[in-house]
């Protein structure tokens, strides 16, 4: 099994690059850092780096000053580990620097996953790629400390949607609760990650979700979001995950879209779905991936112009 190479590579090397996907999440940030604090334990030097910075959301996680913003200058590093990537462009810039010569280690979840790597350890089922670096102390008899214990959580209960999402398995709460027995409190992580919303941005937000509409069956309901609002909050709140737990939950909905103006060539569209539709698939169309109810993808048109093209597509669908 991959598990297997991965931790044999794990083994017979001293020094590690760790990396995530542009755009930076809980289950990124999260197994970046607990991946980091393995390794760290097994006597190796890590370095994280990232193309993008980490959201002020995250600030709280213990290491978190550990992670650099990449400045086109890699570290010395013998091995690079991409976390929670399906592909290489999701790395972001910091993907065109990587050695050739140099090995690198795939860890991800997403069923898109194209085995980018020279070891591709890839489990499409599987909550968070947090819940893989648990399997990865497991395999490794490493002891799993407070503070890991600590960011394998928060990797699990943001990717997971506080454990509402597909992806929650009887596994993953076996896990979460051997998590939270090392002294963790749900209640106030839950409120650190999801209760500390800045005034104003939930202002901004009301109006983003009042704005939604849907189409004429009321299976697609969606939000555009103007590339001056985005610019008006900064990263202390997670719009996508407020947006989609509005949509989702109106009754009868598949499938919910955010369309977010990048510049007037480029329009970003998030996906997620109630099951029926993969939006994985969907979104591949557009050249984007993920997995099989949430996905993503870039397209170069304006705003008005992407809604209607993906909206027209999906229509045929639902
Ligand atoms: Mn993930």
């Amino acid at each position: 099994m991959n598990l297997e190479k991965v931790v044999k590579a794990l083994k017979s090397n001293k020094v590690f690059l760790i990396s995530a996907h542009t755009n930076l999440e809980g289950d990124a940030i999260c197994s970046e850092l607990s991946f980091a604090r393995l390794l760290q334990k097994m006597g190796k030097k890590t370095f994280i780096v990232n193309t993008d910075k980490i959201p002020e959301l995250y600030n709280f996680l213990p290491g978190v000053k550990s992670v650099s913003k990449f400045n086109g200058i890699l570290p010395e590093y013998q091995v690079f580990c991409a976390l929670d990537c399906a592909d290489r462009e999701r790395l972001g810039k910091i993907s065109d620097f990587i050695e050739r010569d140099k090995g690198i280690i795939n860890i991800d979840h997403h069923k898109s996953n194209v085995n980018f790597g020279d070891i591709n350890w890839v489990m499409p089922y599987t909550s968070s790629v947090c819940e893989m670096i648990y399997y990865l102390f497991k395999k490794t008899h490493t002891r799993i400390d407070k503070t890991s214990a600590l960011l394998l959580y928060v990797g699990i209960l943001t990717d997971t949607g506080s454990f509402k999402y597909s992806n929650t398995s009887p596994e993953t709460h076996k896990i979460v609760a051997e998590l939270l027995g090392k002294g963790l409190s749900a209640f106030r992580i839950y409120q650190q990650i999801y209760e500390a919303n800045p005034l104003d941005e939930m202002k901004i937000l009301s109006d983003i979700i009042s704005s939604f509409e849907t189409d004429k069956k009321k299976k697609i309901a969606w939000v555009e979001i103007k590339a001056d609002t985005l610019q008006k909050l900064c990263s202390r709140i997670d719009i996508a995950d407020n947006v989609f737990d509005f949509l989702r939950s109106i009754k009868g909905v598949e499938v919910t879209i955010i369309f977010k103006e990048i510049n007037s060539r480029e329009t970003k569209v998030n996906f997620r779905s109630r099951g029926k539709i993969d939006v994985s698939k969907f979104a591949r169309i557009f050249g984007g991936g993920g997995h099989h109810n949430a996905s993503g993808c870039n397209i170069s048109k304006g705003l008005k112009d992407a809604r209607q093209i993906v909206l027209k597509r999906l229509k045929r669908l639902v």
